[in-house]
């Protein structure tokens, strides 16, 4: 029996990184039991598990999954009413964005951010390819940087391209378990071959028509990385289904909102337009940004219809 770390995890198949530093390829034992939560995945990247190896040493069976000190799920599809681990045991969710070149929508990032407040997982912001930007996207980025800021989240500008920035992100990801997220194209897998010369994974170009990456990769995947510490490379997502949530609550998930929340008139104030709100009238006056109260209202009308 070893323990170890899972790495990759395609259909039923998993790869798992022993103590000792070596790679198997691993399944599930069939009578798995598997904790509560409802899930398409019941072993996620990130788990730490025990597996029976076999007599070749490159093969074994999970038999085990120890307790997770946390996990970041996001819903399976939108009919589906399963959810899905993306991964388990973080340190730090990392959310990679592009002012241009793909654009990512402040919605994106706002959904993003209340699913690791709602997890408890700190979250951090990379800009990435300022290399591209002109004075207008530049502009938009130290704006978007001033408002994420204020409320705590740390913002880190980028080039991979030219290397702008890259020791800061190396002193953030240094010792700890990162997930790396954001949507297709904007440079996670890019970031992780920087880091890691000895892996080659692949990346593309945008596609010229549609400014989108082309969802080139599949997979999460954990990577060691050479300074210490591990980061997870995961797939471009389009949009961020946020789960386990009640429509009264989703206002906890936005720092700012909830601590102005407790001035409102009424406890069971949704900041809509009810009488006495302390929500819309910091938002009136400048000290709860517009951009995260839109993000805020259009979450609450249709919490359900985003995904992947
Ligand atoms: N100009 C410029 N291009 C970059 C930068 N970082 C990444 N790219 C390019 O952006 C494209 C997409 O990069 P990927 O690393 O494949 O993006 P990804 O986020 O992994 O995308 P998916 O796997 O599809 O989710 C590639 O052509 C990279 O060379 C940067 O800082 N500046
Ligand atoms: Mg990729
Ligand atoms: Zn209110």
């Amino acid at each position: 029996m070893k323990s170890g770390i899972v790495i990759k995890s395609v259909g039923s198949r998993y790869k798992v990184l022993s103590a000792s530093g070596s790679t198997i390829d691993c399944i599930l034992r069939g009578k798995l039991r598997v904790k509560d939560i409802e899930t398409t995945n019941p072993v996620a990247v990130g788990d730490n598990v025990l597996v029976d190896v076999a007599k070749d040493n490159k093969t074994g069976i999970i038999t085990e999954i120890l307790d997770r000190k946390n996990y970041i799920l996001r819903k399976a599809s939108n009919l589906s009413r399963q959810s899905q681990i993306i991964a388990a045991n973080l340190d730090q969710a990392i959310l990679m964005v592009t002012i241009i070149l793909p654009q990512t929508p402040v919605e994106f990032i706002d959904r993003f951010l209340i699913t690791s407040e709602a997890y408890r997982i700190p979250a951090k912001i990379i800009f990435n390819k300022t290399d591209l930007y002109g004075n207008d996207d530049l502009e938009r980025m130290e704006y978007l940087i001033s408002v994420y800021s204020k409320i705590g989240y740390e913002c880190f500008r980028l080039s991979l391209n030219d290397g702008t920035g890259l020791e800061s992100i190396r002193n953030i990801l240094k010792d700890k378990i990162s997930l790396i997220s954001g949507n297709s194209g904007v440079g996670k897998t890019s970031l992780l071959n920087i880091l890691n010369p000895a892996i080659k994974l692949k990346t593309a170009e945008i596609s010229d028509y549609h400014k989108q990456g082309k969802h080139i990769t599949t997979f999460p995947e954990m990577h060691k990385l050479p300074f210490g510490g591990f980061a997870i490379d995961t797939p471009g997502i389009r949009g961020f289904g946020v789960v386990d949530m009640e429509r009264n609550e989703i206002y906890h998930f936005f720092p700012e909102l909830f601590k102005t929340s407790k001035n409102c008139k009424f406890y069971n104030c949704l900041h809509l337009d009810e009488p006495g709100c302390a929500v819309r009238n910091a938002v009136e006056q400048g000290e709860i940004d517009t951009l995260r109260y839109r993000s805020y209202l259009s979450i609450l009308n249709d919490e359900n219809t985003k995904y992947r």
